[in-house]
C-alpha cells in the first residue's frame, strides 16, 4: 500500500500512520481525489480518541465557528441568516427523474457541484472522521466517512455519531462505506449545493446548517432509504421509544414532520431515538435500532415544565452545541418559548439583536430563530434507554404517524391492520410546514411517513417495500395515527401540550389489552370511559364527554375530502402497488 505523494504532503507522521493502519485502498483512493480537488492545506484524520475529540472541539474555538459559553462543555455556533434549515431547493438527487423528489441528471449535477468544491478548502483543515450509522459489529451497520473542512461539523458528528475507525480496521480493505464530503466553501449561501449521487457519495456546499451538512444525518438518509428499499428493510425519519407497561416496556417507533411533536415524544418514554430508525425482520419480529446517539432537537418552545428532560441537559455542564439562539455578554443563552426573561441585547444568527430589530425588509428578527437547535448526546438524557446499543435493537410493536393537521384528524386511532395502518395514516400524512424547512410557513403538505424530504425512491416502489416487510412479519406492529393540533371551529387547540402523554398510555393499554376501542370508519378510537379514567390517572385532569365529542367526533366531510387528494396524488405515481389504491377507495367508500 502507498500513500499518493499529494495526500502525503498533507499529512503529519502521526496522521500517515493512522491512515496506514486502515490498510484500505479505496478509503486511500477517496481521500487523495478530495485532497487534489478541493485543495486543504493540511488534514487531520480522526480515530475517535478523546484527544481527537478534545482537538476538534478546539479547532473549532480557534476558527470561531463555535463559541463557548458560561456552562462548561456547552459552545454556541451560528449558521448564516438564510441558512438557518434543510435547502429543498438546493437539494439534488443525481438520477432520472421521480415524482416528488428535486434530481437532476448525474453529469450536470456532479460538474456543478465539482466546480463549487475546486479548491474550496483551501487554507483550511480538512477533517477526516470515520463512523457508524447503528450499533457497532451490528446487523444493522452502516460504515461512513465524513470529509470537512468546519471542525463544528466533524465536532457535530462525534456527538451524534458513533465513532468507528476501529471497525475500519476490522474489516480491512474489503469495507463498503458512505462517503460525505462538505465544504464550508466561500459561504455564498445562493451557491448552496447539496448533491446525492447514488455511488454512494454526498456532496455539500456553501452551507454549514447542520442538516445541510453533517452528512450523517439527512444526507446518509437518501443513501440508506434506498439501500433498504432494495434489501428489503426500513430505514425511517422516526423516533423510538419505550412506553412503560404494567410488567414490560413497549417500543414504539413515532414519525411525525419536523417541529410536529416528535423529540416531545421520544421524551415520554425510554428514549432510544428521537429522530432515525433502522427496522429489519429478524425471526418474524420487527426490530430497531437508532442509526444516531445524539440528538439534534429543536429547541423553540423547550421550557421547564413541558420539557423537564431537555431543560436539564440545557443547563447541566455536558457537551451541548446551541445553534441559532440568543446569546448574552455574560455567556447565557436564550430562545423564544423557554418562558424565561428576554434579554435587552445580545448576538444571534443575524448578528447584534435588541428587542424590536428589524431586517432590511423592515420585519422584526426574533431573539432566536424558530429552528434553531441543540446538539447533545442520547446519554446525557435522563431517561436514555439502556438498550440504545443493544446489537439486536429493540422489538417494535407499535408504530405512530403523526401529523400537524389543524382541520381533519382525530387526535389518536388506531388501525384496522398492518396494510391499511401504512397506507391510510403513514403514506397518507399532510401536514402543515414548519420552520424546519424553507417555505411558506402552515401551508399544508404531502408528506408520507414525514419522509418526502429524504425520500430517494418512487413512492410507489418504497410503499410496495413497506408492505412486503410487513408480510414477512409474525408479530404486526400495530399503526396508530396521531394528530396533537386538531383546532376547533373557532381555531382554538382542542388539547393541551401534555394530553399527548395520555394517547401513549392509551397505545400501552391497547398493546397489553387493557384499554378498549369503538370502531369507527377511519380507525379504532378511544372510548370515552377510558379516557375519563386515563387522563385523571395519568395527569389528574378530568375529561368531559363535551371535550371528548370534540375531539373524536370524525369529521367525515374532511377524511373523505382528505383521501380524495391523497388517491389522486398516488394515482400519478406509476408504481404505486395496487394494493394502496384498493384501501383508498375503500377508505373513501
Ligand atoms: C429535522 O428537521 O427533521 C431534523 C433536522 O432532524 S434536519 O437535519 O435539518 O433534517
Ligand atoms: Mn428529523
Amino acid at each position: 500500500m502507498e500513500i499518493p505523494n499529494l495526500l502525503k504532503g498533507k499529512l503529519t507522521d502521526e496522521m500517515f500512520l493512522r491512515l496506514m493502519e486502515l490498510k484500505n485502498e479505496s478509503v486511500l483512493d477517496f481521500l487523495s481525489w478530495v485532497v487534489g480537488h478541493c485543495d486543504p492545506e493540511s488534514v487531520y484524520v480522526l480515530k475517535g480518541t478523546r484527544e481527537d475529540q478534545e482537538y476538534v472541539k478546539r479547532r473549532a474555538l480557534e476558527t470561531g465557528e463555535e463559541i463557548p459559553l458560561r456552562v462548561p462543555g456547552h459552545t454556541i455556533h451560528f449558521d448564516k441568516p438564510s441558512d438557518q434549515a434543510r435547502a429543498r431547493e438546493d437539494t439534488f438527487i443525481l438520477s432520472e427523474p421521480i415524482p416528488f423528489v428535486n434530481t437532476k441528471p448525474r453529469q450536470e449535477g456532479l460538474n456543478e457541484v465539482m466546480e463549487l468544491l475546486r479548491g474550496s478548502m483551501r487554507g483550511r483543515e480538512m477533517f477526516v472522521g470515520f463512523y457508524a450509522l447503528g450499533p457497532k459489529s451490528s446487523p444493522f451497520q452502516i460504515l461512513a466517512i465524513q470529509v470537512t473542512d468546519s471542525p463544528y461539523v466533524i465536532h457535530s458528528e462525534n456527538i451524534l455519531y458513533r465513532s468507528a475507525y476501529d471497525e475500519f480496521v476490522k474489516v480491512g480493505g474489503n469495507v463498503e462505506f458512505l462517503r460525505f464530503v462538505h465544504s464550508k466553501g466561500t459561504g455564498d449561501v445562493k451557491k448552496r449545493r447539496i448533491v446525492i449521487d447514488f455511488g454512494g457519495t454526498v456532496y455539500s456546499v456553501n452551507t454549514t446548517y447542520a442538516g445541510n451538512s453533517v452528512g450523517l444525518k439527512k444526507l446518509a438518509l437518501r443513501l440508506t432509504l434506498r439501500r433498504a428499499v432494495n434489501e428489503g428493510w426500513l430505514s425511517e425519519h422516526m423516533a423510538i421509544v419505550g412506553l412503560e407497561g404494567k410488567e414490560t416496556t413497549h417500543y414504539v417507533t413515532a414519525a411525525f414532520p419536523s417541529g410536529s411533536g416528535k423529540t416531545s415524544t421520544s421524551m415520554m418514554g425510554k428514549l432510544v431515538s428521537d429522530d432515525l430508525a433502522f427496522i429489519r425482520e429478524s425471526q418474524g419480529i420487527a426490530r430497531a435500532v437508532n442509526p444516531e446517539i445524539g440528538v439534534f432537537g429543536i429547541i423553540q418552545g423547550i421550557n421547564k415544565r413541558d420539557d423537564p428532560i431537555i431543560w436539564e441537559v440545557l443547563h447541566t455542564p455536558g457537551e451541548v452545541i446551541f445553534s441559532n439562539v440568543l446569546m448574552t455578554e455574560s455567556g447565557e443563552v436564550y430562545w423564544v418559548g423557554s418562558e424565561e426573561p428576554v434579554p435587552r441585547k445580545g448576538i444571534n444568527y443575524a448578528g447584534e439583536w435588541w428587542p424590536g430589530k428589524t431586517n432590511s425588509e423592515g420585519v422584526e428578527i426574533p431573539p432566536s430563530h424558530p429552528n434553531a437547535r441543540f446538539t447533545a448526546p442520547l446519554k446525557s438524557f435522563r431517561n436514555a434507554d439502556p438498550r440504545i446499543d443493544d446489537p439486536r435493537g429493540v422489538e417494535i410493536e407499535a408504530m405512530i404517524f403523526g401529523v400537524r393537521d389543524y382541520t381533519t384528524v382525530v387526535p389518536i386511532a388506531e388501525a384496522f391492520s398492518w396494510a391499511h395502518g401504512v397506507v391510510t395514516m403513514g403514506a397518507s400524512m399532510e401536514s402543515a410546514r414548519t420552520s424546519a424547512v424553507v417555505g411558506k410557513l402552515d401551508e399544508m403538505e404531502f408528506n408520507p411517513m414525514a419522509l418526502l424530504d429524504f425520500i430517494s425512491v418512487s413512492l410507489g416502489e418504497y410503499l410496495r417495500n413497506y408492505l412486503e416487510f410487513g408480510k414477512k412479519l409474525r408479530l404486526q406492529p400495530r399503526i396508530y395515527g396521531a394528530n396533537y393540533f386538531l383546532k376547533d371551529m373557532e381555531g382554538r387547540y382542542l388539547n393541551s401540550k401534555e394530553d399527548k402523554r395520555v394517547w401513549l398510555r392509551w397505545i400501552t393499554e391497547r398493546l397489553e389489552g387493557r384499554a378498549d376501542h369503538l370502531r369507527t370508519a377511519v380507525g379504532l378510537i378511544p372510548t370515552y370511559e377510558d379516557l375519563r379514567r386515563l387522563f385523571k390517572e395519568v395527569l389528574n385532569k378530568e375529561y368531559m364527554k363535551q371535550q371528548y365529542e370534540l375531539q373524536f367526533s370524525i369529521r367525515l366531510k374532511e377524511y373523505k375530502n382528505k383521501y380524495l387528494r391523497i388517491r389522486e396524488l398516488y394515482s400519478r405515481v406509476k408504481d404505486t402497488p395496487r394494493e394502496v389504491l384498493e384501501i383508498l377507495d375503500e377508505q373513501i367508500g
